[in-house]
């Protein structure tokens, strides 16, 4: 009997994935491929099942013979690999973005004398679409939570973007562009201590309490389903922050940032120009067992951000800390640095990466921007934030039409640096 090869994610079932995988079992035994995370991390959005969940759905599928898993986006691998007699896929994938991939599987099928089957792609229903309204409705603290150690696992880098307000959370749930081959997103959320406090007016100095962060970041997460890492500054009073890590996990936040400072906390892009103190090595492992020990999920993540840079020390002091701070349970590290050309943070990186190959690496270059994130991958670093730049895009915006309308005393000019009034009232869904 011939074998089929049928490549899908299978995230969401419907009558067209039934439909191939019956046509699939007319010419032999399907052989499905199920993309993994990985395979699909660079593409589209991660799907809301992991893969055991849709390996478990689509084992059970009657005509489905076997499934294996497909780790590239490509199917020449697995092609390769299995040998099936033939490939069968709907005839959607002619145009659009799956045009190049086709031709590869043609050509290479006819190198090895076996066939692709074409068959009319079921109209009205489609895994994108029941997707796309899944994610209209939401998602649970649950799924939440687990997403960033998924994304950690699934991309060579993931991408955070900082969030203050509903609106800006928005923009990183929704905007996506192509550019050569592969949607490019922003994986998730950044609550900002300092665009947090600087929004609503106050110093970055710890006070807003986690009551009113909680409740700019409740308004993120009704319209949103991105994973979240909050910034919970020192992360306290080593008392009040298990308090802190129980709330994070219930409302679905994937990770905490604790930076190892003690006493008044200032904003680290002030370095040394104000007086900061970083807190022992010893204390603050302290800190991160209480939070670890508070801990109810298995996903949540702490993770200890090191400010040595920021305070004049060396690599040294850094990675002492960094190996110190494993050993007492965070789950990974941010190196944090305000020099420009980002040195400290590569000589840091390449150091750890000796010692550790796995505990994931969390950079904010908010003044070594020239860095590029192909380059923070090569290095071994997983997740990139940038951590404040919707406010600070929109801060100058606001300002600059303020003033026209005081200069011209109407706002005919003012209005031209705006969105239209329609597009604001059609901007969010359910508005009319
Ligand atoms: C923040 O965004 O609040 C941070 C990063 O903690 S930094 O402002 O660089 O300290
Ligand atoms: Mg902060």
């Amino acid at each position: 009997m011939k074998t089929i090869y049928l490549g899908m994610t299978a995230d969401a079932i419907h009558p067209g994935i039934i439909n191939i995988i019956n046509e699939g079992a007319k010419h032999g035994k399907v052989l499905v491929g199920l993309l993994t995370d990985k395979a699909i991390a660079n593409h589209k959005p991660l799907p809301i099942l992991d893969y055991n969940q849709r390996l478990k759905v689509i084992s059970n599928i009657k005509g489905v013979y076997k499934v294996v898993p497909q780790n590239e986006w490509s199917y020449l691998p697995n092609l390769k690999t299995y040998k099936p007699d033939a490939i069968i896929h709907g005839d959607d994938w002619k145009s659009g973005s799956l045009f190049e991939i086709r031709k590869n599987v043609i050509e290479y099928m006819a190198s090895v004398d076996g066939e692709v089957i074409e068959i009319p792609y079921t109209l009205g229903v489609n895994s994108s679409m029941i997707i796309e309204n899944n994610r209209t409705i939401g998602t649970t603290p649950e799924i939440r939570l687990k997403s960033l150690r998924r994304l950690i696992n699934a991309k060579p880098l993931v991408r955070i973007l900082e969030s203050h307000n509903g609106l800006t959370g928005l923009i990183i749930e929704n905007l996506s562009i192509e550019k050569n081959d592969h949607i490019l997103e922003f994986d998730g959320m950044w609550s900002s201590s300092l665009t947090d406090s600087t929004s609503k007016g106050k110093p970055d100095i710890e006070t807003v309490d986690t009551t009113k962060r909680l409740s700019s970041l409740v308004d993120i997460l009704e319209c949103t389903t991105k994973p979240v890492i909050y910034d919970a500054d020192t992360g306290g009073k080593l008392e009040h922050f298990p308090y802190t890590v129980r709330t994070l996990e219930r409302n679905g936040v994937s990770a905490v940032i604790i930076e190892d400072k003690t006493g008044l906390k200032k904003n680290s892009l002030f370095g040394t120009s104000v007086l900061q103190k970083q807190e022992s090595i010893e204390g603050f492992c302290k800190k991160i067992k209480a939070g670890k020990a508070g801990q109810v999920t298995k996903d949540f993540m702490i993770i200890s951000r090191i400010e040595s840079f920021i305070l004049g020390k060396t690599v040294e002091d850094a990675l002492e800390r960094a190996h110190a701070y494993i050993l007492a349970g965070a789950n990974g590290i941010m190196i944090h640095s305000k020099h420009t050309t980002g040195d400290d943070i590569f000589d840091f990186v390449r150091q750890f990466r000796l010692k550790d190959k796995v505990t994931p690496i969390v950079v904010v270059p908010s003044t070594y921007n020239h860095v590029t994130e192909q380059e923070f991958i090569e290095l071994g670093v997983n997740i990139v934030i940038y951590a404040n730049h919707m406010l600070r895009a929109a801060y100058p915006s606001m300002v600059k039409v303020a003033t026209m309308i005081l200069e011209d005393q109407n706002s005919v000019r003012a209005s031209e640096q705006c969105m239209s009034i329609k597009s604001i009232l059609e901007l969010i869904p359910g508005t009319k």
